[in-house]
């Protein structure tokens, strides 16, 4: 079966495009972007790791006003991935899904992974206003633990809903101050069942990892520049590029700072520092402007002035879009590594391409909807990297003020967001559709 056998009307699909309201898909981002708030940057600064406390008042949050709208029911699954499903007129079929994730980095931006799910939430309210039951259920997902930063690696909860024999492996991580992210996980579905039985929300009773899914598509901002440097509306995304994170340990010898020669030193910060200036001299130096290297954590110990440091972690995070050149970062890894120093992968994704139909149809909705748009690679993974996997997936990018991102000033203005919203709306009508008229229900202004 061809995944557009059975699309739904374009023009229905327009109209729903055309129900997408600018103002409250600003007020749930808004809303959103208040849990976990930090006073700082122009877009507004937002602290909200994955499974921390500020998460879990979110994911109520945005799920509350749907828990006991008709139609509607929440579920989560065991790797406390969150979804609000809006039944279809056939509920057995699969469904198409869209989404993305609520967690941030440590000090992150209002939009990254928020606009997917806010964006996927309005366009059920767009559907609610014009009274539409889809032929396919749709549901929203909040996917666990995409960024990585608290609980590495990052698209924990996507990996394990399509590979759930991975599961085991991410539930003894622990995080910088050693909860496990069992625990967290354990405490994030109390907490939600815990809301629904006290509240009485409609309940998805089967949220199994795996269970089948129609399509996926997701929007997200681009957290780069090339989509507001050329002056346009939506990016088609058409592949993520490879990712591998690695985790370096050198080893010393602790001394005194001010009696030890040089000749007798064993300084774990010196040697740690040497390799990683032949990582970072590599990615300047080898003239392929694709590769991202990064060292972004740094932990050295005793962590005293006066002491020679006995042990430097540091974190690699390579990207590029062919696998050769991650191969050259690793072997350069290998070689610059000090002797009895460690090298551990934490996480290690090829590229992945997307679904050449579903790529199309974001291309169609654009040109329906008059968007200025262009197809183009993503630096960034995403939660639809495992779900490429899975299911014909694809994905739909609003610009990135000054290409900012993972940074309190990430901005977008609104109606670049609605705009790739209208573009989300149309393709998710089209794929879930046949839409049939059911009765209208004004979304409530929550
Ligand atoms: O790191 C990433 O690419 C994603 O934004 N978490
Ligand atoms: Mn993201
Ligand atoms: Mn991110």
């Amino acid at each position: 079966m061809n995944l557009l056998d059975e699309v739904g009307d374009a023009a229905v699909a327009h109209k729903v495009a055309h129900a997408v309201d600018t103002a409250r898909l600003e007020a749930r981002l808004r809303g959103l972007a208040a849990h976990g708030a930090v006073a700082t940057g122009t877009g507004g600064g937002v602290a909200r790791q994955a499974l921390s406390a500020h998460e879990l008042a979110a994911r109520r949050w945005l799920v509350q006003p749907f828990a006991q709208r008709p139609g509607y029911r929440i579920g989560i699954d065991t790797a406390a991935n969150v979804f609000v499903r809006r039944d279809g007129q056939e509920s057995k079929l699969s469904p198409v899904m869209t989404g993305s994730h609520i967690d941030t980095q440590p000090l992150g931006g209002w939009l990254d992974g928020a606009f997917g799910v806010a964006a996927g939430l309005e366009v059920f309210d767009a559907l609610d206003r014009l009274g539409l039951r889809t032929r396919r259920p749709i549901d929203v997902a909040m996917w666990t633990n995409e960024e990585g930063s608290r609980f590495a690696p990052g698209l924990m909860g996507s990996v394990a809903f399509t590979s759930p024999q991975r599961l085991d492996a991410f539930l003894g991580v622990r995080d910088g101050e050693g909860l496990c992210f069992e625990a967290a996980r354990d405490a994030a579905v109390d907490d939600l069942r815990g809301e629904a039985q006290r509240l009485g929300w409609a309940w998805m009773d089967d949220t199994p990892l795996a269970r089948p899914v129609h399509c996926y598509v997701e929007a997200h901002i681009e957290q780069g520049p090339v989509l507001e440097a050329e002056g346009l509306q939506v990016g088609c995304v058409t592949a993520i590029q490879g990712v591998r994170w690695f985790r370096i340990t050198v080893a010393g010898r602790s001394a005194h700072a001010g009696t030890t020669p040089p000749a007798s030193r064993d300084d774990a910060q010196a040697k740690a520092v040497r390799m990683a200036h032949a990582l970072l001299e590599h990615a300047a130096l080898c003239g392929d402007d694709r590769l991202r290297l990064t060292i972004g954590r740094w932990e050295c110990s005793p962590g005293s002035i006066n002491t020679i440091a006995d042990r430097v972690v540091f974190t690699v995070d390579a990207r590029h879009p062919e696998a050769a050149a991650l191969d050259a970062v690793r072997l350069l890894i290998d070689t610059a590594l000090p002797a009895g120093g460690q090298v551990e992968v934490l996480q290690d994704k090829p590229t992945v391409r997307f679904d050449a139909a579903l790529a199309s149809l974001a291309r169609e909705a654009c040109i329906a909807l008059q968007l200025s748009h262009r197809e183009m690679l993503s630096g960034a993974f995403h939660d639809a990297m495992p779900l490429a996997g899975f299911c014909p997936t694809a994905m739909l990018f609003a610009p990135s003020r000054a290409g900012v991102s993972h940074h309190p000033d990430e901005d977008t203005p609104i109606d670049d967001l609605a705009a790739c919203t209208r573009a989300l709306a149309w393709c998710l009508a089209r794929l879930a559709g046949p839409l049939v008229s059911s009765t209208p229900n004004e979304p409530s202004k929550d």
